[in-house]
């Protein structure tokens, strides 16, 4: 679909208005169009051809004709004029939170600040204070802020790498003489944030795949290339490196560029003591100089006398141990996951029907799926009262009789109040199939009293997981903060679930967390907390991270079948863990 980047450009469209100072009615008609855009369920483009597109709400005639304009040529020429005229580093500006366009267009128009860099400088400087829409106080956030952007530019998201690299290695299995192609690094590890993307290939001849590498859609620039290396831009200056090697090193440079540096180091450290140089490209044997490949990985951790270890848990973080003692985890996957515990739908801020989520539910092959939108008092959301809540188990029951193969359940996404008390009574929680309990307001709470509030939500006998427990946005803002060893306990104690939001902004519980929760025997439940059919697809981003927690099927409450999961929910709080015996 071309949704996304379809309300990317009104998005963009309304930006570079608001920084030419254009009509605010015309600014807001962009952004409104932009929103409305993105949570369309069919295909902009369809809507453009049958001319159906000026009949959607918030869509007049003007922005029709710019996405009949974008549709048609995938560009715009009134946008790209206003682009042309201003220049990028004022739009690099934007994505720094808290600085929005107006205060970008004075920036720009009246100071001449055009650059992250100039407004550093500028705010390091104190300039800002004096600026009637900035003072000090803000100046001193925006200061913040930037130290933050400056990380979060330097790494990308997971879930914004991981479909660019496939693409790429698509791409580059086309190219001549090619044998096989992988993704290296810490993509391959699952890590959250991703520095730069390794693609390593094998092939006899590197020349022809790395010019067929360079031809690939998504290169906006060639930064270095060698005999066997490239180095490209994509993505707004994200590096992507391309290492071709021959066939029989392809083993030995997988593991070396797969890492982490501090399990390679451990791993090297095994190969000496066995008289064994290792580098990328395989073995040599200290006393008679031979050289020994590696064709594949398992080759290498062969040579070491240890069995295959996953990318996953490639940290140095016992791994080797618990390889030489065949203690490895079978790593969770996400064939194993048997339903979605925590999704939305248009009763509060999602972007499709109950139906519409179910369908995707079934073309993805769950057995149930759990709609578990905002209560109340989070206005934001449109969140549910008692009333629209009872309204919504009528059609919940309908629905449940449209699609009889995947099993819904009625649950709800009910808010955590500042006191740790819930937004709905205990006898509506009770009506619910399931309950999940977060926290959406009040982050600021002094540590002490978070912990107290998380814990009571906890040992309420109606709440069966935990929404995104620490609150965190990658690169955005911290979690709040509490004692996360004495909510664990309690999360044990009661046997309540704890989640590892799957979207790619959150993957909250972080890895270390979840293989801590797991550990004192903590359920975990993974959920795309979808908003959009679409988001049911970040399932997967939850699983790496299951995975790099160390975390098996029998870890994860939503790898159980529909009945035992309904045996689960109904026993009563505490529930202990583990609910039924797995056999492999
Ligand atoms: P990133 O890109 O920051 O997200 O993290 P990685 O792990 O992808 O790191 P990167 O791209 O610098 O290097 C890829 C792999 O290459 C890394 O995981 C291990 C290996 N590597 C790189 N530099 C060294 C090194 O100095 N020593 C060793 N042993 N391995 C290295
Ligand atoms: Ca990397
Ligand atoms: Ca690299
Ligand atoms: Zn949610």
């Amino acid at each position: 679909m071309l949704n996304k980047a379809a309300a990317e450009l009104l998005e963009g469209f309304a930006d570079a208005l608001e920084i030419r100072g254009a009509n605010t009615f015309r600014v807001r008609a962009f952004r409104n169009a932009a929103r409305r855009v993105d949570s369309l369920t069919t295909d902009v483009a369809e809507l453009v051809e049958s001319g159906e597109i000026s009949k959607v709400r918030g869509i007049g005639k003007g922005i029709a004709g710019v996405l009949g304009e974008f549709v048609e040529k995938g560009r715009v020429d009134e946008y790209e004029e206003m682009r042309a005229e201003i220049p990028d580093s004022v739009f690099e500006m934007l994505l720094i939170p808290g600085l929005g366009p107006k205060t970008a267009a004075t920036l720009y128009n009246k100071h001449g600040i055009d650059s992250v860099d100039a407004l550093e400088a500028a705010a390091r400087a104190g300039e800002l204070a004096g600026i009637r829409t900035i003072g000090a106080k803000r100046q001193a956030r925006l200061l913040r802020e930037l130290g933050r952007f400056r990380e979060r530019i330097a790494r990308r998201r997971l879930g914004d790498v991981l479909p660019i690299a496939e693409r790429l290695i698509a791409h580059v299995e086309g190219a001549p003489g090619v044998q096989t192609v992988q993704y290296a690094g810490s993509l391959r590890r699952g890590r959250e944030t991703i520095g730069d993307l390794d693609i390593l290939a094998a092939a006899e001849s590197p020349g022809p795949v790395m010019e067929h590498f360079i031809a690939a859609e998504d290169v906006e620039e060639v930064v270095g290339t060698g005999g066997t290396k490239t180095a490209v831009l994509v993505n707004g200056g994200f590096q992507v490196d391309l290492l071709v090697v021959a066939p029989d090193e392809f083993g030995a440079a997988l593991a070396y560029f797969t890492g982490s540096k501090e399990h390679n180091i451990e791993i090297r450290a095994r190969a000496l003591q066995r008289g064994l140089s290792l580098n990328e490209r395989g073995f040599l044997d200290a006393e008679t100089g031979q050289r020994r490949p590696a064709a594949t990985e398992e080759d290498v951790y062969a040579a070491v006398d240890l069995p295959w270890i996953d990318p996953a848990l490639r940290e140095n973080r016992g791994e080797i141990e618990a390889a030489e003692a065949g203690a490895l985890p079978r790593l969770i996957e996400l064939g194993d996951i048997k339903g979605e515990l925590h999704g939305h739908s248009l009763w509060s801020d999602g972007a499709a029907s109950i139906g519409q989520m179910v369908d995707v539910a079934r073309r993805r092959g769950l057995a149930y799926f759990a709609v578990t939108d905002h209560s109340g008092s989070l206005l934001v959301a449109n969140g549910l009262s008692p009333e629209r809540l009872a309204e919504q188990t009528e059609e919940i029951a309908r629905e449940r009789e449209a699609s009889p193969d995947v099993r819904l359940l009625h649950g709800s996404e009910v808010e955590i109040l500042a006191d740790g008390s819930l937004d709905f009574s205990d006898e509506i929680l009770a009506s619910l199939d399931v309950v999940v309990a977060s926290v959406h307001s009040n982050f600021n709470q002094p540590p002490e009293q978070m912990t107290e509030r998380l814990v009571a939500a906890i040992e309420n006998p109606h709440v069966d997981i935990i929404g995104h427990p620490t609150g965190r946005m990658l690169g955005l803002r911290d979690g709040y903060t509490f004692d996360v060893e004495a909510v664990l306990n309690a999360a044990a104690a009661t046997g309540t679930a704890l989640e590892i939001n799957a979207a790619p902004e959150r993957l909250d519980l972080d890895d270390t967390t979840a293989r801590r929760a797991a550990e004192l025997g903590v359920p975990i439940s993974i959920n795309s907390d979808a908003h959009h059919p679409d988001s049911l697809a970040y399932m997967r981003y939850g699983v790496l991270t299951a995975r790099r927690a160390w975390l098996r099927a029998e870890d994860v409450i939503n790898t159980l079948s529909l009945n035992e999961l309904l045996a689960w929910l109904a026993r009563p709080k505490p529930r202990r863990w583990m609910p039924t015996a797995k056999s492999d």
